[in-house]
């Protein structure tokens, strides 16, 4: 890994959602820590491609399923099972359903098949400052209680990830990851996450729809 770096692998409409991803992986490697599928692309690839797009991946990243779950814990279950039997190993949830029938249900049965669940703190979107933001600290610490992996936070708003820190420190897991999308197409800078207590930035189209990724991804982070 040479970068801090997680790849958004969004296709883009028109474009073979396999082939598109898997030029991409073979161009980047192991250079980010990872890659991250959203829904654009495993609605349109199944999870037969979305299996064969986790297998290309190196074996040293992490492999995010992005499914932004918010459901019973029964049906996100469900869902997520469909991603990890595709070879994800981290899964990406809501976190205003709660605990109790909901994201309880979710841990255990990422618990048992050895995934990993990252939990929404805030989002990049400007309309997250209006609602998410405002319940930061709580999810924080539910997120705690429930021993997930890591939270994502918005690079847009580098002070919610300095918050997101700060309410850390204060819990069992203070080392818990922060990953933190909204560098490139959405404005932030490379690195100001990171400066801000993120652990990763979350970057997609500044890379995916440059003609060479790599040299993009070199061009926006400098060599390591
Ligand atoms: P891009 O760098 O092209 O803007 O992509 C950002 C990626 O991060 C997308 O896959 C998007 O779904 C995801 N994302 C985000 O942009 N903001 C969030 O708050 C949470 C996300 O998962």
């Amino acid at each position: 890994m040479r970068y801090p770096v997680i790849i958004a692998l969004d296709p883009p409409g028109g474009e073979d959602p396999v082939s598109w991803s898997v030029r991409i992986i073979d161009s980047l490697q192991d250079e980010p820590a990872g890659y991250k599928i959203g829904l654009p692309l495993l609605v349109r690839s199944g999870p037969k491609g979305a299996r064969d797009i986790a297998s290309v991946m190196p074996t040293n990243t992490i492999k995010v399923a992005d499914l932004k779950l918010a459901d019973i814990g029964p049906v996100m279950v469900l869902t997520a099972s469909t991603a990890v039997d595709a070879g994800y190993t981290h899964i990406i949830a809501h976190p205003f359903m709660g605990i109790e029938g909901g994201l309880d249900e979710l841990i255990k049965y990422l618990r048992d098949v050895g995934a990993e669940l990252i939990l929404l703190a805030s989002m990049s979107n400007p309309g997250a400052a209006r609602y998410f933001d405002q319940f930061i600290d709580e999810f924080v610490v539910m997120g705690a209680r429930l021993g997930v992996w890591g939270y994502v936070a918005p690079a847009t708003r580098p002070h919610i990830i300095r918050r997101v820190r700060e309410v850390l420190k204060k819990t069992p897991n203070p080392a818990a990851k922060i990953v933190s999308p909204g560098v490139g197409a959405q404005g932030q800078r490379p690195w100001a996450a990171i400066k801000a207590g993120a652990d990763y930035e979350i970057v997609g189209r500044a890379v995916t729809r440059a003609e060479d990724p790599a040299e993009a991804l070199e061009r926006l982070y400098g060599r390591p």
